[in-house]
């Protein structure tokens, strides 16, 4: 077993490792930017390095100064969180090269699956369902053009390279997948160095559905079930929970054990989520695979009762899965809240700087995973959120109840945060009867937005009308 393992994130997830690594007797090195030098989740490392000032790419995203860190420390392990570095193909053979242990897959097994042309052909080839759309990256504009015809508009053009909805084009006819193909690799070139891109069946209303899997070296991969994550905005994930309310049990058990065959097939170690969308007949087609350990992951931990990362590293550390397919069982239902320091009555806003007063929840069935804590003050560099509230009952109903009572218990001051956000999503019909869809909250906020600016009585220069527009 490892003896010191780098961490090369920060935040909450810099913390969930350095939890998982202590009851596992493991010491842990974190490296920080002088941004996060009063970071609260440090003081819990056995030792810290500094790398850079607070811009991440001169510090989180400085492969030369973690490789630094790691051999002045003598880490054996690599731990990349998410984000960052995460899915770096790069990274994972510098870090192997430079005689550490990536914690995650193989730079192989990475690049074959963050490759989404490569990734859905491996798909196809085991049984894992995939959109209708051209097999390979986009040669000729009007090879795009027949593929289209034949599968129907709406189409939708992707990067090969991408990821969360960047380099991404919708087309409802042949002029604009014309220009879609062109702007979507203009895009992906400047975001992603690669223009590659390909194109596919649009599903307009759909749920998302991700399947968490893990594999080891000894070529065992499985599943641990599925989470729901269509509760988000701009990309950004707000709500997740597990397993996804109201979807056909023995479609269910299909789409998990297709997930557990592509990651089979790709040889892959380490934790993984293969994403899905679900239309309103519960069919489902795969959009990419996220070879990191995810935000969301406690939804999956309190249900299954497996400690992701925890697995994370013993497979890392050449040790087979401490379970089989068949132990894992689903027991009640989880659900996590994001809470962002951002204002959602100012489009969403960061507000960054001191947290004055911080009083968690708690109870039955409730877990903060959370870095903050009153007289931290939140840099402005990095992402806004500072913790996730994850609570876990015996049913869903149970779980929103005991959320709601969680969320009321969270004071957090004087900062904004999306905590009054998440008390109306638990109360709100859409939510609670899981009838909803990847666009619901967006619709919601915007239905939000005009009863405010139509109940106000005022002109549109004053404060109110400026704020709905915000
Ligand atoms: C799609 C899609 C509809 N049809 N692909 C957005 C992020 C990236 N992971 C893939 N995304 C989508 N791919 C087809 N063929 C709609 C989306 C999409 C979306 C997906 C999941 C969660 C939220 C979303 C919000 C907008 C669009």
């Amino acid at each position: 077993m490892f003896k010191r393992i780098l961490i090369a994130n920060r935040g909450e997830i810099a913390l969930r490792v350095i939890r998982a690594a202590k009851a596992l007797g493991i010491e842990t090195v974190c490296v920080y930017s002088t941004a996060d030098k009063a970071g609260p989740w440090i003081e819990q490392a056995d030792r810290a390095v500094c790398i850079g000032p607070g811009p991440s790419p001169e510090s989180y995203l400085r492969i030369d100064r973690i490789i630094a860190a790691a051999e002045v420390t003598h880490a054996d392990a690599i731990h990349p969180g998410y984000g960052f570095l995460s899915e770096n193909a790069h990274f994972a053979e510098v870090c192997r090269d430079s005689g550490f242990e990536f914690i995650g897959p193989s730079p192989e097994a990475m690049a074959l699956l963050g490759d989404k042309v490569s990734c859905k052909k491996l798909a196809r080839s085991v049984g894992t369902p995939v959109f209708p759309g051209t097999e390979n990256a986009i040669d000729d504009i009007e090879d795009a053009v027949k593929v289209a015809e034949e599968i129907g508009y709406p189409v939708i053009v992707k990067a090969t390279a991408g990821g969360g909805g960047r380099g991404m084009r919708v087309a409802r006819d042949a002029a604009q997948l014309r220009t879609g193909i062109e702007s979507a690799r203009q895009e992906a070139a400047a975001a992603f160095g690669n223009g590659a891109v390909y194109i596919e069946k649009f599903l307009e209303n759909a749920r998302h559905f991700e399947v968490q899997t893990i594999g080891d070296k000894h070529g065992n991969a499985v599943h641990l079930f599925e989470r729901d994550c269509s509760s988000q905005r701009r990309h950004q994930k707000l709500v997740e929970e597990a397993p996804a309310p109201g979807v056909d049990p023995a479609k269910r058990m299909k789409v998990c054990e297709s997930a557990a065959s592509l990651i089979a097939s790709a040889k892959y170690s380490g934790a993984a989520t293969v994403e899905f969308l679900m239309d309103a007949k519960q069919n489902f087609y795969m959009l990419e695979v996220n070879t990191r350990v995810q935000v969301e992951h406690p939804v999956t931990e309190m249900i299954t009762g497996v400690d992701i990362v925890r697995e994370q590293i013993m497979v890392a550390a050449g040790k087979p899965l401490s379970f089989k397919q068949a132990d894992i069982k689903v027991n009640g239902h989880a659900i996590e809240c994001r809470i962002n320091a951002e204002d959602p009555d100012r489009g969403f806003m960061p507000q960054a700087g001191l947290i004055e007063s911080f009083s968690a929840p708690g109870g039955l069935g409730v877990r903060l995973d959370s870095h903050a804590r009153a007289g931290y003050r939140i840099p402005p560099n990095y992402d806004s959120m500072i913790g996730k509230l994850i609570v876990h009952g015996p049913t869903r109903e149970i779980a929103i109840a005991r959320m709601k009572v969680a969320l009321g218990e969270f004071k957090i001051g004087p900062l904004k945060t999306t905590i009054p956000l998440h008390l109306k999503l638990m109360a709100n019909p859409d939510f609670q009867n899981a009838t909803f869809d990847i666009h619901y909250v967006e619709r919601l906020l915007k239905a939000q937005d005009a009863a405010r600016a139509s109940g106000s009585t005022s002109k549109s220069g004053s404060a109110a009308g400026a704020e709905s527009r915000a």
